[in-house]
């Protein structure tokens, strides 16, 4: 459990990326309505990949990889919750079961309401990316993205995708829903990119 938590931050002051303030309360934020589940619900994985592939949420929660992992949650418009914990799989243990092509660069995330959000590969193999189904012990709840969703600590939140639904694989950068409409690329927390310049 939490093994994840950074030893170097104990006091929550210096968890506290710029601009940001913690709350108590966890918001549930979304451009639409919450979707519905399908029941024959698929993660796939395609693009610039040998072989598409698709997993059964049954077949990630067997894999030996799955851990539970404590992060800090950093939403753009200034607020954080500390100390969230989720369980589910890193992305790069999920891809490890994927023949990617060399040429791939560019990670698209697709949910179920539409939503993209983009990450570059190399970010998305790091270890605080994880595609989780629970929060806190219980079920993600539907707000938050449940049954299946990525969390991303070190960048903002719009880089984390609720209701998943697709990871595309790309040669090229290809912009997600909040990218294309003014919020940064990097999004990096600690170097505070919130908006395109
Ligand atoms: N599928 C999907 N994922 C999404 C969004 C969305 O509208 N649809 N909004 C993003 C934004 S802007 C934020 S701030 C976070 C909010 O996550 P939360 O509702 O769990 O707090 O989800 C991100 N992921
Ligand atoms: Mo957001």
């Amino acid at each position: 459990m939490s093994e994840n938590f950074n030893p170097n931050s104990d006091s929550k002051k210096d968890r506290l990326p710029p601009g940001q303030k913690e709350i108590e309360e966890f918001p549930a934020l979304s451009k639409g309505p919450v979707p519905q589940w399908p029941e024959d619900w698929k993660l796939q994985i395609f693009g610039t990949v040998k072989e598409e592939k698709r997993f059964t949420l049954s077949e990630i929660k067997k894999m030996p990889e799955v851990l539970t992992q404590r992060q800090d949650f950093h939403c753009v418009e200034g607020w954080s919750k500390l100390n969230l914990e989720w369980t589910g799989i890193r992305f790069k243990d999920l891809i490890g079961r994927v023949d990617v092509e060399k040429e791939a660069e560019h990670v698209l995330f697709h949910a179920l309401d539409g939503y993209t959000t983009n990450l570059p590969l190399e970010v998305c193999l790091q270890d605080d990316i994880l595609i989780a189904w629970k929060l806190n012990g219980e079920q993600i709840p539907p707000q938050h993205g449940g049954r299946v969703r990525t969390v991303v600590e070190s960048k903002y939140a719009y880089k984390s995708t609720k209701w998943l639904s697709e990871i595309e694989l790309l040669k090229e950068h290809k912009r997600g829903y909040w990218e294309r409409r003014g919020y940064s690329d990097s999004a990096d927390i600690w170097e505070e990119n919130r908006f395109n310049k």
